[in-house]
């Protein structure tokens, strides 16, 4: 509590009626667009009213409304769909969207371009296909991810099984959802019968959790809310670390809001772990900044109190006893891309997805090449939370069908890509991200040429490297912990931040800022130069670029040895 008045959006929260506002009243009506309040309840029923910033411009010149359109997302925890939701999701987005599928960081698929007079019939056929919307987006848990690789093994499918029931526990209850999207019939209810957990507010601010394990980290669990990592030995989870408290967004110039990785809390017993989740939303719940949605997330309620307040204030509501986290090495990272044996004898085959956006443009036929695919085989879909897809259940055959078909529709292999670009990944960012204010998903693929093409000749092009790419610096595809990120400031201008990597632990710095688009890979090129002469073996350029930093205080000293005249001081650095 911060004795300052709430803020705009706490107030509709608040005057929502559990999320109703009066969106029914817009939808219903010959309007094209919806009011503030409805803006920020829509987002809790899993769409943003968004505008085509290609064409924002001009329209205003001639006096005309934005064009309006909206973003859909649907949560799937640990992102499990079947072939025939699939196929249902690819014909909504044909008939009411852009006719693209778009993969998310967060294993989630939106659609983009939908038009105000498709939302309730998209919604509706999102729901007809067993999927949701609601809580996809909203001061709430959003989807909560978990390793999707069907590995068939017990820890595995014990991750999954705690992904759906933490998205289960704190999904809302409100039935606002099914009376605006489904014309389920309103029902009068006292506000504790309504949502007992959220009540009248929800959460101070968007709520993201994960379900890792400490054999694989591929949903990046350090920059979590709040993140159960299961302790896996001899194949069996023994409990859960639980961390708390990480976060990417940041504003430029305002150097009060941070990224941040989270924390361990202490240990909790495996039939625990929901209870530990819902106890920690509990308290951010009760105790989260509700007047600034820039400092209301989570880690800034931690770094508030200290671990240690925080850590008292959950052993006072919980009812088991919170044990010493156990202690681990780096995670390992996989992306699970290519063809990988599932225990059952089956396979499933990682398909590489640049920026999550599953299309066909140009030679690059993908979207058809996974119609062709998910038609014929009927495979399991599992989203990984690198924007890429996975097919699953598959016999050798069929692995070997997908393989040709990929190629006929001349999509990359994942064996063949460079290892830039298959770990890379960049959020939508423009013409549709309101807050965007530079090009990343469209912008990515040259400048992926351009850091290939110098690889290739400094004979890197394996070499572990994770490149990242933003329209702004919010961190929607989590740039602060890759090993090099390029984040938007302006159109055509990025800072560079350098220093994360592929396991998700460290922190980037940000290395250079203000860098024309056209001079990224100039920037880099000395860094990368030192990389390929000096690195040790599988050392990743973010841990080469730590090293390098660590060894300058002491380099005259020990090594004898001076660094080359290149400028490698971060200019801040992001802890
Ligand atoms: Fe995000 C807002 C897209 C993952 C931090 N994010 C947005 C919005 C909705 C823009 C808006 O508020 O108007 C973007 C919609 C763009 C569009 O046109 O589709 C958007 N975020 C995305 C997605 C689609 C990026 C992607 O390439 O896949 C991801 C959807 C995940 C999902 O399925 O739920 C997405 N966003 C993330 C992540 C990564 C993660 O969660 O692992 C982050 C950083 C982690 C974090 O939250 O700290 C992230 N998004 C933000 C923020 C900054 C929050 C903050 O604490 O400051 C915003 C802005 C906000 O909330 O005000 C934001
Ligand atoms: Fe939009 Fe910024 Fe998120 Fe990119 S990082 S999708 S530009 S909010």
């Amino acid at each position: 509590m911060t004795g300052q008045p709430e803020s705009k959006v706490e107030v509709a929260k608040r005057l929502g009626h559990h999320l109703r506002g009066t969106i029914a009243e817009t939808l219903a009506s010959e309007r094209t667009h919806f009011g503030h309040d409805d803006i920020a309840l829509l987002k809790f029923h899993g769409t943003y009213q968004q505008d085509d910033r290609d064409a924002r411009k001009a329209l205003e010149g001639a006096g005309l409304e934005k064009s309006y359109s909206f973003m859909v997302r649907v949560a799937i925890p640990a992102g499990a769909v079947t072939a025939s939701q699939y196929l249902d999701l690819e014909r909504l987005a044909d008939g009411h969207a852009n006719g693209t599928l778009r993969v998310t960081t967060r294993q989630g698929f939106q659609f983009h371009g939908v038009l105000k007079g498709d939302l309730k019939p998209t919604i509706a056929a999102i729901n007809q296909a067993l999927l949701t919307t609601i809580s996809a987006c909203g001061d709430v848990q959003r989807n909560v991810m978990g390793c999707a690789a069907p590995l068939g093994d017990a820890d595995h499918a014990a991750v999954r099984q705690v992904a759906e029931a933490m998205a289960a526990e704190l999904r809302p209850a409100t039935r606002a959802y099914h009376e605006i999207w489904l014309d389920g019939e309103q029902q009068a209810t006292s506000e504790a019968s309504e949502e007992p957990f959220y009540r009248d507010r929800y959460l101070p601010r968007k709520f993201k959790t994960a379900v890792g394990l400490s054999t694989d980290n591929c949903v990046d669990i350090w920059s979590q809310d709040v993140g159960l990592l299961a302790i896996v030995r001899d194949g069996r989870i023994q409990g859960f670390n639980l961390l708390v408290g990480g976060g990417l967004g940041m504003t430029h110039n305002k150097g009060d809001t941070t990224a941040r990785l989270a924390q361990p809390l202490g240990f909790v017993p495996t039939a625990n772990g929901v209870e530990a989740v819902r106890l920690v939303a509990e308290i951010f719940r009760d105790h989260g900044n509700r007047s600034d949605r820039r400092h209301a997330r989570l880690k800034y309620l931690l770094a508030e109190w200290g671990i240690q307040r925080f850590r008292e204030e959950f052993q006072r509501r919980a009812a088991f006893t919170l044990g010493p986290a156990v202690a681990l090495p780096s995670l390992p990272f996989h992306d699970h891309l290519g063809r990988h044996r599932q225990r059952d004898g089956r396979w499933f085959y990682g398909v590489f997805v640049q920026s999550g956006r599953i299309v066909d443009t140009g030679e690059h036929r993908l979207k058809s090449a996974l119609h062709e695919i998910v038609t014929r085989l009927a495979p399991g879909i599992r989203l990984t939370g690198q924007q890429n897809l996975l097919l699953t259940d598959l016999d050798l055959d069929g692995v070997a069908t997908v393989e040709r078909t990929l190629q006929a529709h001349g999509v990359t292999l994942p064996t063949e890509l460079s290892a830039a670009r298959r770990f890379s990944m960049a959020c939508p960012a423009l013409p549709t991200c309101g807050l965007a204010v530079a090009e990343s998903e469209r912008a990515i693929p040259a400048i992926l040429d351009q850091f290939e093409a110098e690889l290739d000749g400094l004979g890197l092009r394996d070499a572990p490297l994770t490149i990242r790419m933003t329209g702004c610096p919010n961190g929607c595809a989590r740039p602060y912990t890759a090993d090099l990120a390029f984040v938007g400031r302006s159109l055509g201008l990025y800072h560079v931040y350098l220093g994360g990597g592929l396991a998700g632990d460290r922190l980037a710095d940000l290395y250079r800022a203000d860098v024309p688009v056209d001079e990224l890979l100039s920037t880099v090129r000395p860094l990368l130069h030192r990389w390929a002469a000096e690195r040790l073996d599988g050392e990743g350029l973010g841990e080469f670029y730590q090293r390098l930093m660590g060894l300058r205080a002491v380099r005259t000293v020990v090594t004898g040895r001076e660094l080359p005249t290149i400028d490698l001081v971060p200019l801040e650095v992001a802890r």
